[in-house]
């Protein structure tokens, strides 16, 4: 397989992560922590913490990624609740072939024009060249709507509401990040068509308020429900919605997902027409949607702190990690016991619990290996535990001890879990808050810029001036960008003017910089 140059500015790998080379000794769990702190050197501290904390393994490709089970439980918590969502909305899963035929690619020409360097294409079979090398798919469009033609005849083969959980690839050349920018990641892409645009109106909103739920609900990260400039929205489509996160560490804005609507662009492109109820032919309205596996970079950004991951219970594999805290002269049997009947307990009540009872490693060894993948809450029992008939729980995201009576111990760590996921949810909201700027003038906007803020701004929401605006903030950092618009909006007083161009303000809109 080859995808062009793949030489260009990549940021290699620490050689203690990285796979391949010679100095490929990979740095063995000690126990000590991390070497990096997330306020001092985040990029560093990122790489470390998905790697120590068993997420990620580095692999002899340049931007792609081994994603360890601990990583991967996550992935399927949110695919059980996103799976069961859109199936109430009766969308259904397929699988279509990752391969695709050049001839359908160059279809869609206009659109992939910027997008050709980054496709990846299978040349040989063997030794010997293919007759016609074959790409494969960094979406499914081109893949799927010639089909959709084939499929849609007359207004009752729609809606047609198909989705698919797989991976793809796009060889990017920018510094590939774990989870944030990899050339293969897994997502789900919902490809869907109707036969009104006020149906296909309405499913885009839906799937986006699944998306917010993802992040909110699940990750514990609050992302605002905006729409795309025309500058940013996807090129292919009418309008494009989205879910955007913010990094408070690097200040920098990050989709978190799309849902858009494509209007009829598609549906003329590859013939995805049908006989209405007139007897009229039609031309469908169709959407596509998607959220991927950046949706766990995001998280480890935006929770993790300097004794590794923290998870969030809702996703976490491991919701309490119970460890036996022997002593010599202690009746280890008996603590051993109290350890299995908590888990069996907790595991009874469906709280996701494990005990940790390997031998070739102390105590408090095993609380910074929890730490460090971000297990939720940690139970410890020793023999004054035992006597008392209590255990020692230790909350991951405080710190917060707290001895549970081994009677009420299911309600109590149910109650302790929900307050650290809504916990988790109030101290990233305002933190990310404290980092919302409003300004009105452009003065205003350089400053807040310049202290890495997301910015809210009353826009006159023209194209030249959004391209003007990224001209003028070009440099070291990278340019601002409008984030989106949000869906809620303030009030915009009479009279208020653009924030870049002095023409009327037409809407408030988020801009900065993002990843
Ligand atoms: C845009 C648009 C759309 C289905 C979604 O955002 C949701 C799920 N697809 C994706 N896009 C491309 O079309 C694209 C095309 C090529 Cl050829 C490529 F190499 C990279 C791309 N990246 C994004």
């Amino acid at each position: 397989m080859a995808g062009g140059d793949n030489k260009k500015a990549e940021k290699k790998p620490k050689a203690n992560v990285s796979g391949g080379g010679k100095k490929k000794e990979v740095k063995k769990e000690t126990g000590l922590g991390l070497s990096f702190k997330k306020d001092e050197n985040f990029g560093e501290w990122y790489s470390e913490v998905v790697v120590s904390g068993e997420m990620i393994e580095y692999y002899d490709i340049s931007g792609c990624y081994i994603i360890r089970p601990w990583a991967m439980s996550i992935w399927e918590i949110m695919q059980t609740f996103f799976d069961a969502e859109i199936k109430k909305m009766k969308i259904k899963n397929c699988y279509f072939p990752l391969f695709v035929s050049p001839g359908v690619l160059e279809k869609e020409k206009d659109h992939i024009e910027g997008f050709a360097p980054e496709v990846a294409w299978v040349t040989k079979s063997g030794q010997s060249d293919l007759e016609v090398p074959i790409a494969i798919r960094p979406t499914s469009e081109t893949v799927m709507y010639p089909y959709y033609s084939k499929w849609i005849r007359g207004h009752r083969d729609l809606p047609l509401k198909l989705n698919q959980w797989c991976n793809v690839v796009r060889w990017e050349f920018s510094n590939p990040t774990p989870f944030i920018r990899s050339r293969e990641f897994l997502w789900q892409e919902g490809h869907t068509a109707f036969a009104t645009k006020s149906e296909a109106d309405t499913e885009v909103l839906d799937i986006l308020e699944l998306y917010r739920r993802i992040y909110e609900e699940f990750m514990a990260i609050p992302v605002i429900k905006g729409k795309k400039s025309e500058l940013e929205k996807f090129a292919g489509g009418l309008y494009t919605t989205t879910v955007e996160a913010f990094v408070p560490n690097t200040g920098r804005g990050i989709q978190g997902a799309t849902s858009h609507c494509l209007g009829q662009n598609f549906s003329n492109m590859f013939d995805i027409t049908f006989e209405n109820e007139k007897g009229e032919k039609a031309k469908a309205w169709q959407n596509s949607w998607a959220y991927t596996t950046r949706t766990i970079g995001v998280m480890v950004m935006v929770h993790g702190d300097d004794k590794g991951l923290v998870l969030p219970p809702k996703v976490a594999s491991v919701q309490v990690i119970v460890i036996p805290v022997p002593y010599k002269d202690a009746d280890t049997q008996g603590i051993f016991d109290a350890c299995n009947a908590t888990v069996e307990t907790l595991s009874e009540a469906g709280i996701r619990a494990e005990a940790d009872f390997r031998d070739n490693y102390s105590p408090g060894w095993k609380y910074s290996h929890w730490e460090m993948k971000g297990v939720p809450l940690r139970i410890e029992i020793g023999p004054k535990d035992l006597a008392n008939n209590q255990v020692r729980a230790v909350r991951r995201d405080s710190g917060a001890k707290i001895d549970l009576p081994r009677a009420s111990l299911v309600e109590q760590v149910k109650e302790i879990l929900d307050k650290i996921q809504e916990s988790l949810f109030e101290v990233a909201k305002q933190r990310r808050d404290a980092c919302i700027q409003t300004v009105k003038t452009w003065d205003e906007f350089v400053e807040a810029l310049g202290q890495r803020k997301m910015i809210l701004a009353p826009w006159c929401d023209e194209v030249e001036v959004e391209k003007d605006v990224k001209a003028r903030t070009k440099g070291e950092m990278g340019a601002a960008k409008s984030l989106c618009s949000p869906m809620e909006q303030p009030e915009i007083p009479e009279g208020t003017i653009c924030f870049a161009s002095g023409k009327p303000a037409k809407k408030w809109t988020y801009w900065g910089r993002s990843y």
